[in-house]
């Protein structure tokens, strides 16, 4: 499978309360990071949008303990532990949709979030840019990943879930073998940097590097303005 043009990038939740430390921590979630943004800027020097959700709860919600539900308090509203990790690298032009502000539901699903501009919703967004194949990573893979691309499927996009640039919650042991045999089974593909980039033939007809010469690429894109200069001096 390689990039195509309609294609679009969903970055799931990569936020502080999800990873260690935070309060809803997902084991290894910020051992992505730098995976996840190697696939954000191949996808921006492919020129495909990117979206990212954000958990974004109220302080009181039927998805906390207090109110009956099955998580501790995460990703309140305007707090730190919902920012976005620092180290993660979106682009100006990110496209941040919020879920779960409706006190009564859980929102598992990206589709189920709004933009900032006229209360959009992410199927909107994705209709307005063309988007035909939407590749999905981030966190949780058994939660807001999971139901992201299953509702993906069922929008009728085609879905590649980048399995290397997601992690589970595993609350119970099995949880992540069983999405992903959920997501195979509802025609969802899943690819790692390697397969993705190495067979992106419309990548290298837009100039863009794939496979190992792709990843450094990207990391070099990646590397702060300052840096790339210093090293051009004598
Ligand atoms: C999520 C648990 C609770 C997720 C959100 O984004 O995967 N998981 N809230
Ligand atoms: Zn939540």
């Amino acid at each position: 499978m390689a990039l195509q043009s309609h294609s679009a990038l969903l970055v799931v939740d990569m936020q502080r309360d999800f990873m260690p430390g935070g309060a809803l921590p997902v084991p290894d979630g910020d051992a992505i990071i730098p995976k996840v943004n190697a696939y954000i800027a191949q996808f921006r020097m492919a020129g495909a949008p990117i979206f990212a959700s954000r958990d974004w709860h109220p302080p009181e919600t039927t998805h906390f303990q207090a109110q009956g539900g099955p998580w501790p308090p995460h990703c309140i509203q305007g707090t730190p532990g919902a920012e976005f990790h620092p180290q993660l690298k979106l682009p100006e032009n990110v496209v941040i949709v919020s879920k779960g502000m409706d006190p009564q539901e859980d929102a598992y699903s990206a589709f189920q979030a709004r933009g900032l501009e006229e209360d959009r919703a992410l199927d909107a967004y994705l209709k307005a840019h063309g988007v035909e194949h939407l590749y999905v990573l981030g966190l949780a893979l058994d939660y807001c990943v999971k139901w992201s691309a299953l509702d993906a499927v069922r929008d009728g996009l085609e879905v590649t879930v980048l399995i290397d640039a997601t992690r589970a919650v595993n609350v119970a042991p099995h949880d992540a073998e069983e999405t992903i045999e959920t997501l195979v089974r509802a025609g969802v593909h899943l690819e790692t940097i390697e397969t993705l980039w190495v067979t992106c033939k419309a990548c290298e007809e837009m100039g863009v590097a794939t496979g190992a010469t792709g990843v450094a690429a990207a990391e070099e894109a990646l590397r702060p303005r300052e840096t790339r200069a210093q090293e051009v001096q004598p």
